[in-house]
């Protein structure tokens, strides 16, 4: 039998490709190198530095999964997991920075979208040159999008777009923006529109006063009136399938992230009981300390575990959606236990900036929410098992 690595339990760095690992190592040092040591200012001060994304752009990190003619990198979707891992390990909103520009504004556009969008459009955002942001959440529509009210009339040469999105990551700062509207001149189904910074009455307010993902930008998409060219629609796909077709790619990434977050809380608060001395001896010498150890590296373990059979499903185009739910729901519900759990373990410690563990503890109660919230995904997985939905 070999040596137990207790940071690895089931070797999932034996069932990666050199690829995949050298990847994985460039992106960790990126985000230990680059984001690290400028996150805990940007969270207290709520500031998002849009040179990020030039700087994710460079490493080669945005749009991950786009072919290379476009600007992308060309790699799996394993790939596209192991770098989310890396990124959340240092805050869940440089994560979400990276995910909306991968999976909800890169991939629609190169899914849906006609060969002149890709190239007007693919390279910039792979660099980083141009901020995307994805519409499709309503004051009066979350969980429920098929309830949005945004609509596209249709003009002599276009679409006239009216209604207003909530809760838009990057909105305040993307020069190009994928909303999706009910469009008259489709029977009222649901349709993508690419949007720019600066047409006239569109605008992207800021939302402030978040306690929770601060060092990522959110606003809403204001849209009074907005005229566009047919050049704006994305011809390719229509109904929801068309949003959903991005999450479920988001949301794998996500499923990896959260594991980021969750063992930088798991090692954190090992670390802390390694150190800290109560009562003449560690507190990790303390069964109730290493029990929560040992729960934390088990759903960690299976976590990732699940993560990547999936990952290695959509490599094979044999992923689907209701795998993701399952994986999205679990990991990030799991991973925000672990958050608490590691700031109960730093006692008074643990609700400083300084550890870290708080702001990924609050962070995760975000990322449990956008992308299906926990309960939302219990409902998709309820109705696979049962033939009956429960949504209304
Ligand atoms: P339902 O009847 O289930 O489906 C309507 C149509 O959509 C198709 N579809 C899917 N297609 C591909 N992948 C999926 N995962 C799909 N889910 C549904 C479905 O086949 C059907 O197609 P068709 O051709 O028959 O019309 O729709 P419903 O209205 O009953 O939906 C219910 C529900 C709850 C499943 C769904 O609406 C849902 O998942 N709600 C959650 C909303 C959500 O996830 N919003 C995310 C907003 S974006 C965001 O949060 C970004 S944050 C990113 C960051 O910062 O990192
Ligand atoms: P609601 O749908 O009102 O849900 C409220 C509560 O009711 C939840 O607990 C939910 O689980 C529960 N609930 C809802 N329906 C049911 C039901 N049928 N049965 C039982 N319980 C139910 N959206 C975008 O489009 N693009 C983005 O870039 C984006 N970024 C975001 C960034 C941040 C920081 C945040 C907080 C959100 C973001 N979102 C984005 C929006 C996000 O996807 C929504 O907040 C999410 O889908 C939930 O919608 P809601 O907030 O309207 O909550």
């Amino acid at each position: 039998l070999s040596r137990f690595d207790w940071e690895d339990a089931f070797r999932l760095e034996d069932q990666l490709s050199e690829d995949e690992r050298m990847l994985r190592d460039a992106s960790r040092e990126f985000a230990q190198g680059v984001l690290q040591p400028r996150v805990i200012e940007a969270y207290a001060n709520e500031t998002t530095d849009p040179d990020i994304f030039r700087e994710m752009g460079d490493a080669g990190l945005l749009g991950t999964t786009i072919p290379e003619e476009y600007g992308g990198l060309g790699a799996n979707y394993v790939t596209y997991g192991l770098v989310a891992r890396e990124i959340e390990r240092v805050d869940s909103g440089y994560r979400s920075m990276m995910s909306v520009q991968s999976s909800l504004v890169m991939y629609p556009i190169y899914a849906y979208g006609t060969e002149e969008q890709r190239q007007k459009y693919l390279p910039g955002l792979a660099a980083g040159s141009l901020i995307g942001c994805f519409g499709l959440t309503e004051p009066d529509a979350g969980s429920d999008p098929g309830g949005m009210k945004t609509r596209a009339e249709k003009t002599a040469t276009g679409y006239r777009l009216t209604g207003s999105k909530m809760w838009i990551s990057n909105s305040p700062i993307a020069d190009v923006f994928v909303v999706w509207a009910k469009s008259e001149a489709h029977g009222g189904k649901i349709k993508g529109f690419v949007l720019e910074k600066g047409m006239k009455g569109l605008s992207a307010p800021k939302i402030g006063g978040k306690l929770s993902l601060r060092a990522s930008i959110t606003g809403e998409i204001v849209m009074d009136g907005v005229e566009v060219g047919e050049d704006a629609l994305l011809p390719n796909v229509e109904g929801l399938k068309g949003p959903f077709g991005c999450l479920n790619r988001a949301r794998y990434g996500i499923s990896w992230g959260v594991l980021g977050a969750a063992e930088f809380c798991w090692h954190a608060a090992r670390q802390y009981g390694l150190d800290r001395k109560q009562f003449n001896k560690p507190l990790a010498q303390t069964q109730l300390f290493q029990k929560k150890l040992a729960d934390m590296q088990t759903e960690i373990t299976l976590g990732l575990q699940g993560s990547l059979r999936i990952g290695r499903l959509m490599d094979e185009a044999n992923a689907a959606p209701e795998m993701i739910s399952l994986m999205k729901r679990n990991n990030c519900g799991k991973a925000l236990d672990i958050a608490r759990m590691s700031r109960d373990m730093h006692g008074g410690n643990g609700i400083s900036e300084e550890f870290q563990v708080i702001r990924h503890m609050v962070n995760l109660e975000t990322v449990n929410t956008y992308e299906g919230t926990h309960d939302v995904h219990a409902l998709i997985l309820g109705r696979a098992q049962t033939g009956l939905q429960a949504f209304f």
